[in-house]
């Protein structure tokens, strides 16, 4: 039987795990490196939206222990960790909104804000 830390620990994973799966097949299109397909890539931009709302719920009190990518700051920087989910989800609704256009040259810039948006959180709380 888990812990409810535990089980929060395996709530954040899969839903950072399922983002990936979603932002992965993206990001190829965006590069050329696979066929751009309007639909796949709206439906996988509405995906990745839906799916940023979910893991922060999974970072609770007491859920810091085991091996995991979080960085052990990411406990006393709480309100900016958020901060930066949001920025996240955010960028994340407006990709989903532009992606319905099914027009690259729309999606490619905020589809690099999606990826800031991962990254500037990356840098601060996720272990390389
Ligand atoms: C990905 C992935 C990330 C982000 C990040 C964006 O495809 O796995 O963590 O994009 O690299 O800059």
């Amino acid at each position: 039987q888990k812990s409810p830390e535990e089980a929060a620990i395996d709530y954040r994973q899969a839903g950072f795990s399922m983002i990936k799966h979603h932002f992965g097949p993206m990001g190829a299109m965006v590069k050329g490196e696979k066929e751009f397909n309007a639909e796949e890539f709206a439906k996988n931009a509405e995906a990745v939206a839906a799916l940023s709302k979910f893991p922060i719920n999974g970072f609770i009190p007491g859920s810091d222990m085991g091996e995991t990518e979080a960085k052990d700051n990411i406990w006393a920087n709480m309100d900016d960790f958020k901060k930066k989910m949001e920025t996240f989800q955010v960028e994340a609704a407006s990709l989903a909104e532009i992606a319905k256009g099914g027009d690259m040259a729309a999606i490619k810039p905020q589809f690099g804000k999606v990826g800031e948006s991962c990254k500037a959180c990356h840098k601060e709380y996720k272990k390389d």
